[in-house]
């Protein structure tokens, strides 16, 4: 059974898509912590982070390398968590691997977000 990350991939659900290419996809969290809470995932299912080829993890760090400054800048945000849930005991609801961009804001009160969780 594919996951719900899968889906979105294949168009079988909606989602707000923020950037895609051929091996990565970006669309924004249906449970936002914060206006522009991005998710990024490789367009392939993979579990885990070290379930990824290399070449799909390189493509996956340089999507996010690209998204991190565009998510704070369209929200006006003055810094970002960014962060993997991986594997279930750490709060990972959706197996299939996914980065949380989430805009922080000064005096947002968030601290550092210990679990990140929609
Ligand atoms: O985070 C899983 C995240 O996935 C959580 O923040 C909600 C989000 N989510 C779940 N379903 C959807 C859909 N359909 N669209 C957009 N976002 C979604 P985790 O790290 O696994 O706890």
């Amino acid at each position: 059974m594919s996951t719900i990350f899968s889906q979105i991939v294949e168009g079988e659900i909606p989602a707000r898509v923020v950037y895609e290419d051929e091996t990565t996809l970006a669309f924004l969290d249906a449970n936002p912590l914060a206006p522009g809470h991005t998710l990024v995932v490789p367009k392939d299912e993979y579990e885990r982070l070290n379930d990824i080829p290399e070449d799909v993890a390189d493509d996956l760090y340089d999507t996010i390398h690209r998204l991190v400054p565009a998510v704070e800048d369209a929200v006006d945000a003055d810094a970002s968590t960014v962060a993997f849930n991986n594997g279930e005991a750490a709060g990972q609801e959706v197996p299939h691997v996914h980065c949380h961009i989430v805009p922080r804001f000064e005096g947002d009160g968030g601290g550092p977000i210990h679990a990140v969780a929609g």
